[in-house]
């Protein structure tokens, strides 16, 4: 059987990540595919709970420890994401530590001390990038509402993304329909899944 495979949507605010997670997940399922959905933050969990805090202005943290419970939040989950992914089920993942970089080094942090504490989390088998200017962001749905949204942050915040980006990201352009970046997405993730189908085959014939 094929290791399932992680597929992480990351990218700028309100670039349309969860809609697209959501579509994905359905496209495969209807397909005959198991997968299951991931978000981070995990606002259901101690940490998650504590995130969610900070995120609703309730609690106010130090840009550190803040950026260690996000952290911290991904670690709790990895056992959990190892063995769904060895049992065959693939996991499509609503941002990881890209955002979790991304935002506090945004605010100032050294670069490299931001990367450290994520270091050793799975990495995912394919990266989509979202990429939404945030003059295109203030226009949807819900922003404003969180810590971050503020167009000057996000501007920072898109910058360093920028910088993290290496040559194996999928770039998609979220200003497209959610149709049009639906394509691009449900396209390559299938033959990111049929070559890795096609690679346990032949492991087993061996
Ligand atoms: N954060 C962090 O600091 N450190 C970390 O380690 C992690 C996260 C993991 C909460 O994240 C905050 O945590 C986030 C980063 C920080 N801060 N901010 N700001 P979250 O993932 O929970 O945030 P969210 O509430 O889900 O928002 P989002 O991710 O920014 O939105 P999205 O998922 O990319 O977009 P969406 O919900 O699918 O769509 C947004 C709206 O746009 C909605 O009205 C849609 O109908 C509309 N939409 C979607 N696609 C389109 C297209 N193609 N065209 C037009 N309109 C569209
Ligand atoms: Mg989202």
């Amino acid at each position: 059987m094929a290791r399932g495979r992680f597929i992480l949507l990351e990218g700028c605010d309100r670039a349309g990540k969860s809609t697209q997670c959501a579509m994905l997940v359905a496209a495969l399922k209807e397909r005959g595919h198991s997968v299951e959905l991931c978000k981070f933050p995990d606002r259901t969990t101690t940490i998650g709970k504590m995130i969610h805090a900070y995120l609703t202005n309730t609690e106010e943290l130090d840009d550190r420890a803040i950026h260690l419970l996000f952290s911290a939040n991904r670690w709790e989950a990895m056992q959990t994401i190892k063995r769904k992914l060895l049992a065959g089920t693939h996991l499509v993942v609503d941002r990881y530590a890209y955002s979790g970089v991304a935002f506090s080094a945004a605010k100032g942090l050294d670069l490299t001390w931001c990367k450290d504490p994520d270091r050793g989390l799975i990495r995912p088998d394919i990266t989509f990038f979202l990429d939404l200017p945030s003059s295109d962001a203030e226009k949807r749905g819900g922003f404003g509402e969180e810590r971050y949204e503020k167009r000057e942050f996000q501007e920072r915040v898109r910058d360093v993304f920028l910088q993290l980006r290496s040559k194996e990201w999928v770039m998609i352009d979220a200003r497209k329909s959610v149709e049009a970046m639906h394509y691009e997405i449900l396209r390559d993730t299938e033959n990111k899944v049929r070559v890795a189908e096609a690679d346990a085959q032949l492991e087993e014939e061996d």
